[in-house]
């Protein structure tokens, strides 16, 4: 099993840095990557079989009915996956990419348990895959992609993990995945599309309470990594569509006053009562401003493809 460890490297000198910043701000926020630890992956995992919980299954069937063409407007090319945890989706491009080929995968994710366990699994379930996975954030491994063993190359972003960034780091990722290809490659992209609010904030309030476990498990996450002491039982899960910024956001809410300290990066932050710390934002696109973002980039989408009830879009970009 092939993997490198991009974590460890200068990038990185920081870590812990961005979790201050975001706790020292007003209101409160936490990047979302640290809700991406192997017991949030796993989580994770769970929400995408979740009867509420409708964008991978969705994404999950335009795959289904569209990767035969998806692979025939690319032809051969290496895959690069950017925050590929279990790959279930990835399985049926690894299938349409593989026909006749030595397929060359790149998975990429900042939990490296779940990449592991992933990579074996994807070997043992297609022995000629040439596998190397890539532990880091997406900023680490997009300046650092190892370099090309076939001409031809796709980066690949499903499950709208692309909502989580705001406009303005949007801006700054596009830009580097512009940067990471050659003229001619190409961007997969899979966006969560605007629909009723009902079933968007039903899809982030789970009737199990799935939903809310994963989004306290970045506490659990924080205490572990930075020997801290946050109590998760003083703090509950909030999701809601903010209609302004087109975006479900899920909170953390604190039930009572409390302090909280993170003992390795010498820290301590105050909650009051109700305050809330936002841990995610999840945007929901409207088609054609998406594109235009993307255009702007000189990331040209090639054909776009949705389900029925335009719940949901892949698009096929070229630079
Ligand atoms: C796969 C990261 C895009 O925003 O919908 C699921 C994560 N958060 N339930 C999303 C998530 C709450 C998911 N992403």
């Amino acid at each position: 099993l092939r993997w490198i460890d991009l974590t460890s490297s200068e990038t990185t000198g920081d870590d812990g840095a961005d979790a201050i910043q975001g706790l020292s701000q007003t209101p409160k926020t936490l990047p979302c990557r640290y809700l991406y630890d192997d017991r949030g992956s796993e989580l994770f995992e769970q929400i995408c079989d979740l009867p509420e919980y409708y964008p991978t299954r969705t994404e999950q069937g335009i795959l289904t009915a569209y990767v035969q063409e998806v692979a025939q407007l690319t032809g051969t090319c290496e895959l690069v996956e950017l925050g590929s945890g279990s790959s279930r989706k990835t399985r049926l491009l690894i299938e349409a990419y593989s026909q006749g080929h030595q397929l060359q995968y790149y998975p990429i994710d900042v939990s490296t348990g779940i990449l592991k366990t992933t990579a074996q699994a994807l070997l043992h379930q297609y022995p000629k895959l040439k596998l190397c996975g890539l532990a880091g954030t997406y900023e680490q491994a997009l300046a650092q992609l190892p370099p090309r063993q076939l001409d031809n190359r796709m980066l690949i972003f499903l499950g709208s993990t692309l909502g989580n960034l705001d406009r303005q780091a949007c801006d700054r990722f596009l830009a580097q995945v512009k940067q990471a290809l050659k003229p001619g490659e190409f961007f997969l992209v899979g966006v969560d599309l605007q629909k009723p609010i009902e079933i968007i904030e039903a899809a982030y309030n789970d009737t199990q309470g799935v939903t809310a476990a994963f989004n306290l498990n970045i506490l659990r996450h924080l205490n572990h990594r930075f020997q801290g002491n946050f109590q998760l039982d003083q703090f509950a899960h909030q999701a809601f569509y903010n209609p302004v910024d087109c975006q479900i956001e899920m909170h953390l809410r604190s039930l009572q006053d409390q302090t909280v300290v993170l003992q390795t990066l010498d820290y301590q932050v105050s909650f009051q009562a109700g305050e809330t710390i936002r841990t995610e934002i999840s945007r929901k696109f409207h088609l054609p401003d998406l594109i235009a973002v993307l255009e702007n980039h000189t990331l040209k989408p090639l054909q776009v493809w949705t389900d029925p009830q335009a719940w949901f879009a892949l698009l096929l970009c070229q630079r």
